[in-house]
């Protein structure tokens, strides 16, 4: 196997690859990214990923992005069925749609909120889009709640790879000021999330 690299920039979409490389105690390096808004690690790193987004993976010649395809792809490869239930188990669709719902359902919402919010100056923010993204992000979020139950992860069995899709899209919502969607069972399974030792290591990455 050769060594797994991770691009990655603090606080993005990356930490979801470190997190799980960490779960699943394999080695990987890491290139930090210089942070420069819209291009990402300049133009040497728009050959690795064409439009200079984080994460990129590099495992020998193969270079892929998409941070919850780079997940399939080294627990497929690597993970020895950890972090995921088997694909007989009644948990494995829901398994597979948490795992998504992190990334296609919840983060373009709270993209939405980021932009409004930081990114645009405020002749450019729209109130009623801001409005709506907040309605969307509550509804989304009372699933997730309803998917929680009184377990500590989404899935009963225990922590797997949807927690981190999910748990990285939570953190994004703390960084779009979105917090007041933010129910108290949902920060209680931030703070269960972000107790474990592997999100503490690569939080500071
Ligand atoms: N769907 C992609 C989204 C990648 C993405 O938007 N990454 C952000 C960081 S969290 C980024 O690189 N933003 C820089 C930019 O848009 O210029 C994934 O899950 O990897």
């Amino acid at each position: 196997m050769s060594k797994l690299k991770v691009y990655h920039v603090g606080r993005s979409r990356s930490l979801r690859a470190l997190w799980l490389l960490e779960e699943l105690g394999l080695p990987y390096d890491v290139e930090k990214l210089e942070f420069l808004p819209g291009n990402f690690g300049g133009d040497a790193y728009t050959k690795i990923h064409p439009l200079n987004k984080v994460p990129a993976l590099e495992d020998g010649e193969m270079v892929m992005s998409e941070s919850i395809a780079i997940m399939q792809y080294i627990m497929n490869k690597y993970g020895a069925g950890h972090l995921r239930p088997e694909t007989d188990s009644p948990e494995y669709g829901p398994y597979l749609q948490w795992l998504h719902y992190g990334e296609s359902s919840l983060a373009p919402i709270v993209v939405n909120l980021m932009y409004q919010r930081h990114f645009f100056k405020p002749e450019q923010r729209s109130e009623s889009i801001d409005i709506w993204a907040q309605k969307e992000l509550s509804k989304y979020l009372s699933i997730l709640e309803d998917q929680l139950g009184d377990h500590d992860y989404i899935l009963e069995s225990g922590f797997s790879a949807a927690d981190i899709s999910i748990g990285y899209t939570l953190l994004l919502i703390r960084l779009a000021q979105a917090k007041e969607q933010i129910t108290p069972r949902i920060e209680k399974y931030w703070k269960t999330l972000t107790a474990r030792d592997s999100w503490k290591k690569v939080s500071e990455i």
